[in-house]
């Protein structure tokens, strides 16, 4: 047995548990401190070394306040005379520091070390998660000179190893930094962050750090300018670099890696190299506040509690994103969306997401929210999709948020400062008015119903845009905003399965139903009064009924009553006739009805109801009467089927003209359906084609009325007799003499110069030149 033989474990017991925030200063250092050599804390905990040492001293706590890291220290002694050994295991397996101790003097002591102890500590220990090792050779008053290079290659030799340091019990020597750097072990591990044998960052720490760049990169251009290192600094140590000490941090990244400063900002080679370098010069402290900053915990994962942090919603709210977070997620868009078109191709939303562990967000989501021509998700449809997110699995918002780093770059509290949980919808039904955001919307309807094609068309796609989804990608929810009385909303449509077997509570739970039947499908209707008669009848939720297919020819429903009786019975809106068999964008109105109805469902029984008492019921009546439709008819027939003025345009004007294969002219035709005449039209221009027949369509569209009176070729009114006069060979006798005497004044201004003139005579020498710079169409337009 040696002199001074043994180890000494400090053990960080409860510290990933007790480790919710992510600041060091909060965390509790465990410590215990096992000891084969008697007496080692004792002396360092009594400033006086005994005459007579103990096998054992008692478990000390030493307080926060006496300790380097200013976290409480829990110290253990170990006795291999006085303990067994499976009370050793029990203490390494709950330690997170362990001190070995040798006596500097006694060669064997610290043969003991890599013979016995590591070896004995390595068996009980896991592989991935080894104790941090503090090598500590004690009697330092002993001996002349320190023996460091005795521990060197033990060190080289085992990566657990931390430290080492040279103390003395009996004169206190070192005992304080011994016990610095055992804590340090535990609060800064290297061993997360470096590997010593290949002298680099672990790809985990390097992953960690690039994420920490992409986020404090707030512009997006791949380099921490000043202005991001400085919030970067004040995130991370809550004050701003000094200039200068800004300028020294780019020279050294410069000096050493070229690439590392760009446009004087450091790029992500420079942010990896400076932390490298802290690490390298025992700076790692500095790195591990970086990432606790940032979330992440000592085994490099983000914390739970980062990631999720507390957030109470009571039965019966619901949860939002606030307007800071959608200015989070507005900054977040811009600074991705780099060729600033308003959406996110491909590779702008992989890079959004390149701050995640996974890409959150599979292709239905590209058919769950507004979308380009490209199928690209808009600025409104990455909002929306974040609503979605939000009001349906708020865990999963907070985790994005906390990948994003919202907390951090928002400089909040935690994530769940981004959320506003909402009143509860009994109290808004009470007040009769609602803050609330997103409402969701549950569509039923039988098996091919439409319900697909109906969520599809709320986010602005009509039949033949829905035939080209793919299967896989389809979603069975969509979003999007609808203004309700000038408001901003986000409703939600969620479709439900139609085998009502397996309906579940969750599906009846929304803020308005939409019950869709194909006007086509004699049994769909069928399907809906079921729905409505098992699930909502009795339920305060308002509801409505949809048409669906409206283009297609309408079939009696096999059902006792009609669809229209049906409503009027149960007091629900009269059925919404739908089609997205459109050639533009589908219709909004029945959304824009749904959220209103979901806003304001207090509203339901006044006026969105079918008592036929009410003004609602009354104008609705009205609108819908025959007498209406008669009069819509009439007014039809005589503004707009024998009275659309109409223009017969010559197309080719500039062709060799050909006689059309008609009994009578296009003229003669025009005069006897008295329309104007045809007017000849050639896109065969050297400069932009004319505009007169288009100035003469609106004009006609303008003042339909006009037209027999003006536009006619009935050579007695007005416009004819102004028409034929225009035409007239008396006009333009009148007009070739006009010519003449302008003509001949330009040719006595330039008769001062014959080179002049002559130059002059070929600026108007073609006839056809000057006839189309003095056109009469152009001079003389009636
Ligand atoms: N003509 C016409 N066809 C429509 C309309 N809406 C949907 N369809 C067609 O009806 C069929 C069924 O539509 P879906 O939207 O898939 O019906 P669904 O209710 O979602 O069907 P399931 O999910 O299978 O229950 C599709 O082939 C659509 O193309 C419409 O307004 N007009
Ligand atoms: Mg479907």
């Amino acid at each position: 047995m040696t002199l001074i033989s043994g180890f000494l474990a400090a053990n960080v017991r409860d510290f990933k548990q007790t480790n919710s925030s992510p600041r060091p200063t909060e965390q509790l250092l465990h410590a215990d401190l096992i000891s084969v050599q008697p007496g080692f804390s004792l002396y360092q905990l009594s400033e006086e070394f005994p005459a007579v040492v103990p096998y054992k001293v008692e478990e000390i706590t030493i307080p926060a306040d006496v300790t380097p890291e200013r976290v409480p220290t829990h110290i253990v002694d170990y006795s291999e005379a006085e303990q067994t050994d499976e009370q050793l295991d029990q203490e390494i397996s709950k330690a997170n520091v362990i001190c070995i101790v040798y006596a500097v003097n006694n060669r064997k002591s610290l043969e003991k070390v890599t013979s016995h102890w590591i070896p004995l500590i390595n068996e009980r220990t896991d592989k991935d998660s080894r104790v941090p090792l503090i090598l500590v050779g004690n009697k330092s008053d002993l001996v002349e000179q320190s023996s460091m290079e005795n521990v060197l290659h033990i060190m080289n030799k085992y990566t657990e190893i931390e430290t080492c340091v040279e103390c003395s019990a009996k004169n206190l020597k070192n005992i304080s930094e011994m016990f610095y750097y055992a804590q340090k072990a535990v609060l800064h591990p290297t061993g997360p962050l470096y590997c010593p044998e290949g002298k680099q960052m672990k790809p985990a720490c390097v992953r960690a750090l690039t994420r920490i760049f992409r986020i404090s990169d707030l512009d997006n251009n791949s380099i921490l300018s000043d202005a991001e290192l400085n919030f970067f600094q004040r995130v991370c140590f809550s004050s701003p670099l000094a200039p200068q000490a800004l300028e020294d941090v780019k020279k050294v990244v410069k000096k050493n890696m070229p690439d590392g400063v760009c446009e004087d900002g450091l790029t992500l080679q420079g942010f990896l190299f400076l932390h490298s370098l802290f690490i390298q010069r025992g700076r790692h402290e500095t790195t591990w506040a970086v990432l606790r900053h940032f979330g992440y915990d000592n085994d490099l994962e983000l914390h739970q509690d980062y990631l999720f942090p507390p957030l109470k919603i009571p039965a019966d709210c619901s949860t939002e994103l606030n307007h800071n977070a959608s200015l989070f997620l507005q900054s977040v868009f811009d600074k991705h969306d780099k060729d600033q078109d308003g959406a996110l191709n491909p590779s702008e939303l992989k890079e959004v997401f390149d701050v995640f562990p996974y890409m959150p967000w599979g292709p239905d989501v590209n058919n769950t929210v507004c979308t380009n021509d490209h199928g690209w998700i808009t600025y409104q449809g990455f909002i929306s999709q974040w609503m979605l997110t939000t009001y349906l699995d708020v865990q999963r918002c907070l985790e994005y948020l906390g990948y994003l780093g919202y907390s951090i770059v928002a400089e909040q509290e935690s994530q769940a400062a981004a959320i506003t949980v909402t009143r509860s919808k009994c109290v808004d039904l009470q007040q009769k008015q609602t803050q609330r955001c997103v409402f969701l919307c549950n569509v039923f309807g039988s098996s091919g119903s439409g319900k697909s094609s109906f969520l599809q068309a709320f986010i602005g796609r009509n039949l033949n845009h829905q035939k080209t989804i793919r299967d896989e990608h389809k979603s069975h929810y969509a979003i999007n905003a609808v203004h309700v009385y000038g408001q901003e909303k986000y409703l939600l449509l969620h479709e439900i399965c139609s085998d009502l077997d397996f309906l579940s509570e969750s599906d009846l739970c929304c803020d308005v139903v939409c019950l869709i039947y194909d006007v086509s499908d004699p049994d769909s209707f069928d399907y809906c009064v079921r729905v409505f008669m098992q699930c909502f009848v009795d339920s305060k939720l308002p509801c409505l009924m949809v048409a669906m297919k409206s283009d297609l020819q309408e079939e009696k429903q096999q059902h006792d009553v009609t669809p229209l009786e049906f409503c009027r019975t149960h007091v629900v809106p009269p059925p919404q006739a739908y089609s997205v068999n459109t050639v533009t964008t589908p219709s909004r109105d029945v959304f824009i009805k749904l959220a209103t109805m979901a806003t304001y469902p207090h509203l339901r029984l006044r006026c969105m109801c079918t008592c036929n008492r009410c003004t609602f019921c009354l104008c609705q009546n009205f609108l819908n009467s025959e007498v209406l439709h008669a009069v819509k008819a009439k007014l039809y027939t005589l503004v707009f089927s024998s009275k659309l003025p109409c223009l017969m345009v010559a197309m080719k004007s500039d062709l060799q003209e050909e006689k059309q294969q008609h009994d009578v002219t296009p003229l003669e035709f025009c005069r006897t359906h008295v329309v104007p005449p045809p007017q000849a039209y050639s896109v065969n221009t050297v400069t932009t084609p004319s505009r007169d027949v288009f100035i003469k369509l609106a004009t006609m569209a303008t003042y339909p009325h006009l037209r027999l009176r003006c536009m006619c070729t009935c050579n007695r009114c007005t416009f004819c007799l102004c028409q034929n006069f225009l035409n007239s060979e008396v006009l333009h006798a009148v007009k070739a003499k006009l010519y003449t005497l302008v003509f001949s004044r330009f040719s006595s201004f330039f008769s001062s110069s014959s080179s002049s003139f002559s130059s002059s005579s070929s600026f108007f020498s073609s006839s056809s030149s000057s006839s189309s710079f003095f056109s009469s169409s152009t001079l003389f337009c009636p």
